[in-house]
């Protein structure tokens, strides 16, 4: 299956996170919008695999290196290409715990690619707009847990379903 690990939000977040897809919604003819339930920030793309006690246990080595929960805080909008997404305020927290599973993860033998880590929610894809306005208000989100994802297409629309969770 395809995996990912992420942090995943309470409904209280993503009604925030709703609410900013409806105002972006208002302001664009056209976009793949994310639903509800896949709003997540992504810490590391592991990809297909079938190696799924692996992944978990490099999770959990990843999380018992960490004090604890952590907060978050949402901050403005931005756009990669034709990608909308929010942003998250530096947070030197989620840096370190995306580091650690992305070092345990190639631990294991899983292929993570270096890329610098730029923490964002999408929002919206293949948006075809030039400007948008976009606030998105600055709350602070609690962090507890991380969770490995499964990502599928199922009927066309692209489904993430939890699969792990390991406690803060
Ligand atoms: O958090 P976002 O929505 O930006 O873009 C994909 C999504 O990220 C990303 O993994 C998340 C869950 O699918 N993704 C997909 N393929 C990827 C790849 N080959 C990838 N990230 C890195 N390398």
């Amino acid at each position: 299956m395809r995996l990912f690990a992420a942090i995943l939000f309470s409904d209280e977040v993503r009604q925030t996170l709703v609410l900013a897809i409806d105002l972006l919604k208002q302001q664009v003819r056209h976009g793949r919008f994310t639903c509800p339930e896949n709003l997540h920030v992504t810490l590391a793309f592991i990809g297909e695999t079938t190696r799924i006690t692996e992944a978990k246990e490099a999770l959990r080595t990843a999380v018992n290196l960490h004090p604890g929960s952590f907060p978050l805080r949402l901050r403005a909008s931005g756009r990669f290409n034709d990608t909308i997404w929010a942003g998250i305020a530096d947070s030197p927290e989620l840096s370190v715990l995306a580091q650690d599973i992305q070092d345990e993860l190639r631990k294991q033998g899983f292929f993570v690619e270096r890329r610098a880590f730029r923490p964002h929610i999408t929002l919206a894809r293949r948006v075809n707009c030039k400007q948008i306005q976009l606030p998105i208000p600055a709350r602070e989100i609690n962090v507890t847990f991380v969770s490995l994802v499964k990502s599928e297409y199922i009927d066309h629309h692209l489904r993430y379903t939890e699969i792990y969770r390991v406690n803060l």
